[in-house]
């Protein structure tokens, strides 16, 4: 054993056992050599005193772990169910015809969704009002092809299968949730014939989250949330992200809990994303940047599981849905016994706890064209999301969004997580019981995004105890501007 170089306090530890005629195990050392300095004494004595009285005087491993109650944990489940995946869904309809149907799976889905709404019961196609004698207050459903604010008043178009519809919003307090829609957004409106043939929209009703009960794991096993690695690049946090895996193998109580680790997505920084880009890349292939990934993520304890959904990054595809990785470009990630590959978006349940995984693609669009949405929160564009049961309302902007015969980003399967990635900040919140992650990044401020004033926290590791959804967060940041905010 080597006491060269050796903290005062470990020396004064082993000394200590070694007189009272004790070996210690090399494996036994090593944990040592990882615990707070300030308990090695109390630690140390309390063994020596247990093994002496017992006539054992070996210190080993075991003995340590079980002194240090961190041994691992057999009875943490750790069952992983991926209970959506558009990978093997994906179809890639053609032309114009591939949109049509994409938008009317979008409104029948959406319509179906609504149907749990008391007011549904009345709801007409839009075709039929046209000809409504009644006075009565009429509803109509659609997806919102046009929203205007012009001087005090809004006007929105509403488009189901039979026709559009064209209505003013009056309500001063009914326009801020008008000026609020996304395009091409599902809604049910309540709408009444006003002067001059022009249609009142009174009310506005979005498909949202009904109260509902959520799902927790038996046992208090964790789930740690991360994204936007984006490995390859110049400015990924190496040292940092190197750090926090060799943590998840360390003694601390939190990390010997830890059965799931999440990626959302932009794993790798990929290649010609956009202009210039080899300039920050220090790996120049997503071959290259791959290999580097599976050196990093090999590191992680076995009997944790690591779900890895794509991003805009990532290869594949870049519209929406994407499918999983393809495995053409390694095979090992593939192959890793605790590796589950998914598409973006997905849902997958950890011990019960249904987590719905999104890269987060659609914020950027939405950022832009929603008043009092920002970067700096976007946990709020992620309640707009499950507002509207969506993923990817506004088709036709930023976003690519692939002609699918079944539009796969409608919420349908309602989380208990909601896990988001791409704006490279960590932001924790809550909405009808659903806890809401953005899990951040691990890449520092990129010279884009000092040009654009985006400012990322990155480097902080979010997790939660599946059995009572308590939040923990490690800080690998030295800056302490980058602190986590909700
Ligand atoms: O994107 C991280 C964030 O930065 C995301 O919100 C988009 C924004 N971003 C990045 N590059 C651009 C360009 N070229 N235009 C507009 N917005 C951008 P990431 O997916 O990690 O690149
Ligand atoms: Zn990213
Ligand atoms: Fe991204």
């Amino acid at each position: 054993m080597i006491f060269f170089d050796m903290k005062k306090e470990l020396t004064f530890a082993l000394n200590y056992a070694l007189n009272k005629g004790f070996q210690i195990h090399p494996d036994a050392f090593k944990i040592l050599e990882n615990l707070d300095i300030r308990k090695l004494e109390r630690i140390i004595k309390e063994i020596v005193k247990e093994k002496t009285k017992q006539k054992l005087f070996q210190i080993n491993q075991d003995d340590l772990e079980t002194y240090l109650g961190i041994k691992e944990d057999t009875t943490l489940q750790s069952e992983i169910e991926v209970l959506f995946d558009p990978t093997t869904k994906i179809t890639t309809g053609e032309g114009v015809k591939g949109y049509n149907a994409l938008f009317s799976s979008r409104f029948n889905k959406l319509k179906r969704i609504i149907s749990d709404r008391p007011e549904s019961r009345k709801l007409k196609s839009i075709a039929s009002t046209k000809t409504a004698k009644s006075k009565d207050d009429l509803y109509v459903c659609g997806l919102i092809t046009s929203r205007i604010s012009e001087r005090n008043i809004t006007k929105l178009v509403l488009e189901d299968p039979s026709g559009s519809f064209d209505g003013i919003v009056f309500d001063s307090e009914l326009q801020k949730t008008a000026g609020t829609l996304l395009t091409d957004q599902f809604v049910m409106a309540r709408i009444s014939p006003g002067k001059n043939s022009v249609m009142i929209i009174k009310d506005l009703i979005l498909p949202d989250i009904p109260d509902q009960a959520v799902n927790k794991s038996e046992t208090e096993a964790y789930a740690v949330f991360l994204s936007d690695l984006h490995i390859g690049s110049k400015f990924f946090m190496e040292e940092e992200f190197t750090e926090f895996v060799s943590w998840l193998s360390s003694p601390d109580p939190v990390a010997r809990k830890i059965r799931f680790v999440l990626i959302a997505g932009d794993i790798v920084d990929g290649v010609g994303i956009y202009p210039n880009q080899d300039k920050e890349l220090v790996c120049l292939t997503i071959e290259e940047q791959l290999k580097k990934t599976v050196g990093l993520i090999d590191k992680i304890p076995k009997n944790v599981k690591i779900i890895i959904m794509p991003g805009n990054h990532d290869p594949g595809r870049r519209a929406l849905p994407q499918p999983a990785i393809p495995k053409k470009y390694n095979s090992d990630l593939w192959e890793m016994e605790n590796v589950v590959m998914v598409g973006n978006p997905a849902v997958v349940s950890l011990n019960g706890v249904k987590v719905m995984m999104f890269h987060g693609q659609s914020i950027d669009d939405i950022v832009k064209t929603t008043p009092g949405l920002s970067y700096n929160k976007p946990t709020n564009v992620m309640k707009h999301l499950l507002k509207a049961r969506h993923l990817s309302p506004i088709y036709g902007s930023q976003t690519p969004i692939a002609p699918e015969m079944e539009d796969l980003l409608v919420i349908e399967n309602i989380p208990d997580i909601f896990h988001v990635g791409h704006v490279h900040r960590a932001q924790l919140d809550m909405y009808k019981g659903i806890l809401l992650v953005n899990s951040g990044s691990w890449q520092r401020q990129t010279p884009f995004q000092a040009s654009v004033g985006m400012t990322p926290n990155p480097g902080i590791a979010l997790m939660v105890n599946l059995k009572t959804f308590k939040v923990f967060h490690q800080n690998y940041n030295s800056n302490s501007e980058n602190i986590l905010q909700s």
